[in-house]
């Protein structure tokens, strides 16, 4: 898979890209991932990348001539190929596990990093085909959102991840949060690991995990539960939990 980021940052987003499992990934070749400076697009001696709002108004605005100059540099290396273009903004559909999921089946992705007070319009019309939002929040830059996306995307490319943690991927896509979590010593200053997991009993294992999988999500994202895949087991569970509990 191939991702190029427009930015006029590059640095920032290659110190996080050759780093760790994304730097791995990297380096095995399973993603390609290229900061494309959107200064070099220019040309002008300044390297002027922004510009004032027509009629007025606070701030910067990025501008046409660059972005679609740097987009059209990365589509006619690869004649034919439609690439979807992403750009960063709190005005777009929010991200989440299945967008990831759809995005990590792609081939190519460019995603263009705004700064300042946001872009011009025309960027947004022609040469944008998703706009992605990674919360309800207002970063600096499309930068830390790009970031964002390129981690969740590449650990579920195949190869990313070991055999046993691309489970963890899997718990996340049956729609619910993770189960708690221990390592040695079994008992740390007084504080003891649940009796079940030290038992042996795989399956009495399973099921606790699953039944506490079930409880955090319905204390923590109840609105999670309903597009959850649960079974009638998964069911039974949950009824009794909020019968313990009360409505
Ligand atoms: N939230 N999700 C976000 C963001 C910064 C002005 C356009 C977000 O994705 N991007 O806050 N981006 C803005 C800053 C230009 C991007």
């Amino acid at each position: 898979m191939r991702i190029e980021i427009i930015t006029t940052l590059p640095q920032m987003i290659e110190a996080v890209a050759s780093e760790s499992i994304l730097g791995r990934a990297r380096q095995k070749g399973i993603v390609d991932v290229e900061a494309v400076n959107l200064r070099d697009f220019t040309h002008d001696k300044h390297k002027t990348t922004d510009d004032a709002p027509f009629v007025g108004g606070p701030g910067m605005v990025m501008k046409c001539e660059p972005v679609f100059e740097a987009v059209e540099a990365l589509t006619s290396r690869r004649a034919g190929q439609k690439p979807r273009v992403l750009l960063m903004t709190p005005q777009g559909r929010r991200f989440d596990q299945p967008m990831a999921e759809e995005l990590a089946r792609e081939s190519h992705l460019i995603m263009i990093c705004g700064r300042y007070e946001g872009v011009d319009e025309r960027i947004r019309e022609q040469l944008v085909t998703d706009e992605v939002s990674i919360g309800d929040y207002v970063l600096t830059g499309g930068e830390l959102a790009a970031l964002v996306i390129l981690d969740a995307v590449t650990r579920l490319l195949p190869g990313v991840l070991g055999d046993e943690t691309s489970a963890v991927s899997e718990s996340f896509s049956s729609g619910l949060l993770e189960y708690p979590q221990y390592t040695r010593p079994a008992n740390y200053r007084g504080m003891q690991v649940p009796e079940v997991l030290l038992s042996g009993n795989h399956e009495e294992i399973r099921k606790w995990r699953r039944a506490q999988a079930l409880k955090r999500t319905l204390q923590r994202r109840p609105d999670l539960l309903e597009r959850a895949h649960l079974t009638e087991e998964d069911r039974r569970l949950l009824l009794d939990m909020q019968k313990a509990t009360g409505p």
